[in-house]
């Protein structure tokens, strides 16, 4: 390679630095992938603690840790919702986001009485959302 092939590809890579940005971080998911619960829908009463199935298609589960194209694992997201910067970053870790970093396909769920908030959400080996994210409709349910 001459050396003006060598200065222009520099040119070339450090003008697309930027352009990069913080979305380098997020994995790519594959167009039509969908994370949905199993055996809940949106208006069901439920007796605590409950089991939620963790339902994927187009995607595999594999557990947090772990980079392999095309999986990740599950979180729960409870009585909230992801902001845009949060589904650029990792994923908190408390009651109301809780990790299936096992790679989990369900999971015994303890909730107070009243009407909570479900969603599915995955996250790749690093718990970032895909881009773009791979989450299931919020579902309320009623916790008896
Ligand atoms: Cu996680």
């Amino acid at each position: 390679m001459s050396m003006w092939n060598k200065t222009a590809l520099a040119a070339i890579v450090c003008a697309m630095l930027p352009a990069l940005g913080p979305a380098a971080a997020q994995t790519p998911s594959p167009a039509g992938a969908q994370v949905y619960f199993i055996n809940l829908k949106n208006g069901d009463t439920v007796s605590s603690p409950f089991k939620v199935q963790f339902g994927l298609t187009g995607m595999g589960v594999a557990p947090a840790g772990v980079e392999k194209p095309n999986t990740g694992h599950h979180h729960l997201i409870i009585d909230t919702q992801l902001s845009p910067d949060e589904l650029k970053a990792p994923i908190a870790s408390d009651a109301k986001h809780v990790h299936y970093g096992g790679g989990q396909t369900e999971a015994m769920v303890t909730l107070p009485p009243g009407r909570h908030t479900l969603q599915l959400v995955l996250g790749d080996w690093s718990h970032v959302p895909h881009a773009p994210p791979v989450m299931s409709a919020p579902i309320t349910v009623t916790v008896k």
